[in-house]
């Protein structure tokens, strides 16, 4: 019996998963739902705009705008904008940069009623919430022959400005999900009501994901949120084994690969400048600047104490120096002996 009870559970949450999220709870709508089908009412263009008024009393999270409308085009947009103390209206024009949040609307025609997800906390206060287009929206708007109005706080913008009134009935809505109460609304991807952050729900109403800071028991073996990949657990949330000795021999390889790329430049750069000495790369260098001369091996020469060994290179730098000079009357334009 016990093992049935597992299998029926099992299914209900396979189900719960699978079921797509519900459209949020309704925390204002200008009318509930008229017929749909409908391609007449009250319209709007790039130059108009259509709205309603709402109050919110406590401060709210707004996670779902919709309207019932129709529309030809593909640039229309819902939006939430502040009331202008002085006018009792939204700005005039309602210009995107003015709206506290807006998301696009799809294009549908004849009408149907559709929202849109959003996500903003607002204070306590009033608002619009208003339908409009950015530019290429030729026709769109609102049926208006919905008898189930419940506010008439209409708003309809048309050149000279806002005027009250003009949309009768027509269908606007605000929605705000609560995390928690058991039914998985859009923006939630989950809920099941506990409080325990190691399942597959988070306390957010998210999918538990790696990378969101806590273990997910069975699945992953740690979670550092955005230090995965940094410490001790990686980036697909498995522990990092062997992680004392492979750090520290990287960098420890990183460090003897700077130094001695450095010291073999600086070694390989005097060495062809200079082209014989195995010492005193900067007399070479100075040497050579702005010539080219070569440095003799006579120079390597100066520091033996062997006299068999200076008489040799005496005879030697003698028999050198003398055919330098018949090179030098054939070949002028070579630098001065040193
Ligand atoms: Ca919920
Ligand atoms: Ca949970
Ligand atoms: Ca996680």
């Amino acid at each position: 019996m016990k093992q049935r009870w597992t299998i029926i559970f099992s299914v209900g949450a396979v189900l719960m998963a699978l079921a797509t999220p519900a459209r949020a709870a309704l925390v204002f709508e200008s009318a509930t739902l008229g017929p749909e089908g409908l391609i007449a009412g009250v319209t709007a263009n790039s130059s108009q705009w259509l709205g309603v008024r709402f109050t919110l009393s406590t401060p709210t999270q707004v996670t779902w705008l919709g309207a019932h409308y129709w529309m030809n085009g593909t640039d229309g947009f819902i939006g939430v904008f502040p009331i202008e103390g002085g006018t009792g209206f939204p700005p005039d024009p309602p210009a995107l940069t003015d709206a506290l949040v807006t998301a696009p609307l799809p294009a549908q025609s004849p009408s149907s009623e559709t929202g849109v997800g959003v996500d903003i906390t607002l204070p306590a206060g009033d608002y619009a919430v208003v339908l409009g287009s950015t530019s290429t929206f030729s026709i769109g708007g609102m049926p208006v022959n919905n008898p189930n109005i419940n506010t008439p706080f209409y708003l309809v913008k048309a050149g000279s400005g806002w005027i009250n009134g003009g949309l009768n009935q027509a269908r606007f809505f605000v929605g705000s999900s609560t995390c928690g109460d058991g039914l998985v609304e859009l923006p939630e991807e989950c809920e099941d009501e506990n409080q325990d952050n190691t399942d597959g729900c988070l306390n957010t109403c998210q999918d538990a994901s790696c990378g969101d800071g806590f273990v997910h028991s069975g699945v992953e073996e740690c979670d550092e949120g955005d230090q995965n990949g940094i410490g001790s657990c990686s980036l697909a949330c498995t522990i990092v084994t062997g992680q004392g000795g492979g750090g520290p021999g990287g960098g420890a390889g990183t460090g003897g690969n700077g130094p001695g790329g450095s010291s073999a430049g600086g070694a390989a750069a005097s060495g062809g400048a200079g082209g014989s000495s195995t010492t005193g790369g900067g007399t070479n260098a100075d040497q050579d600047s702005g010539c080219g001369c070569r440095v003799t091996g006579g120079q390597r020469s100066s520091g033996s104490s062997v006299p068999w060994t200076m008489a040799l290179v005496v005879v030697s730098a003698a028999l050198r120096r003398r055919a330098w000079m018949r090179r030098r009357r054939h070949h002028p334009e070579l630098c001065p002996r040193r």
